[in-house]
């Protein structure tokens, strides 16, 4: 049987091959250091009601989708201690912004940002893996540079991907055409990702739906609820 959810530009998946078994659902770096109070973004001066917005409908999300045994994979970024992993001019250049010349591996009020194991690195309490949940530790934006996510996938059956988390614009889009490179078949859910600018957030929906779906489709959590829910 085939089950669809109504998407912009087309409804997802294209050949209508939705289950469990194949689908996996991806949080994208629901972390302190991109959404809680003193982490990399607030410290950076973005206003961080943007990017916990996600946090409501995901929980929403990430409740059904566990219920109904979909797969569930959580990304963080974040750097080895020694920063071994970290580009130079990654680092140069995210000591840019702001006055104090504090970037990415330097000491920040949630720890040294983006460094594995420091308290703005987690992943938010409102959104933890639980036991059995694939977490994929990625230095980069993108989750499949590397890391070991593609043999998951493979390994998994996985052919479908709902993306969601932060940001929209930087690691979820970088993930989304990575994926889609690969052949997977990907869905943005819209109000489960946020930017630190809301115009990128919108741009970066919009360019989803250019040439027929060019990196996939979008939708609202709501409506990805709706078939879910129907389909039992
Ligand atoms: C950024 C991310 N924006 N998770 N990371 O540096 O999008």
């Amino acid at each position: 049987m085939s089950r669809f959810i109504q998407a912009e530009p087309y409804a997802w998946p294209y050949d209508g091959a939705l289950s469990p078994v194949n689908t996996a659902l991806i949080i994208i770096d629901m972390q302190i250091d991109f959404c809680g109070v003193g982490g990399y973004v607030d410290k950076m001066g973005y206003d961080i009601s943007l990017t916990r917005a996600p946090i409501e409908p995901l929980q929403k999300v990430l409740q059904l989708m566990r219920q109904q045994g979909f797969c569930i994979i959580h990304t963080r970024e974040g750097h080895r201690p020694d920063l071994s992993d970290l580009p130079a001019n990654k680092r140069w250049r995210s000591r840019q912004i702001g006055t104090d010349g504090v970037g990415v591996g330097d000491a920040g009020p949630c720890g040294r940002i983006l460094v594995r194991g420091e308290p703005g690195w987690e992943i938010i309490p409102e959104l933890a893996p639980l036991p059995g949940e694939v977490v994929i530790d990625k230095p980069g934006k993108g989750s499949f540079y590397a890391t070991d996510l593609e043999l998951v996938l493979h390994t998994r059956g996985i052919r479908n991907l709902v993306l969601a988390g932060i940001t929209t614009d930087v690691c979820v889009h970088t993930t989304l055409r990575d994926a889609n490179d690969r052949g997977l078949e990907c869905l943005v859910l819209s109000d489960c990702t946020a930017a630190t600018d809301l115009g990128n957030h919108l741009a970066a929906l919009k360019m989803i739906t250019m040439q027929g779906g060019v990196f996939g489709a979008h939708t609202s959590s709501s409506k990805l609820l709706t078939s879910l829910a129907a389909a039992v």
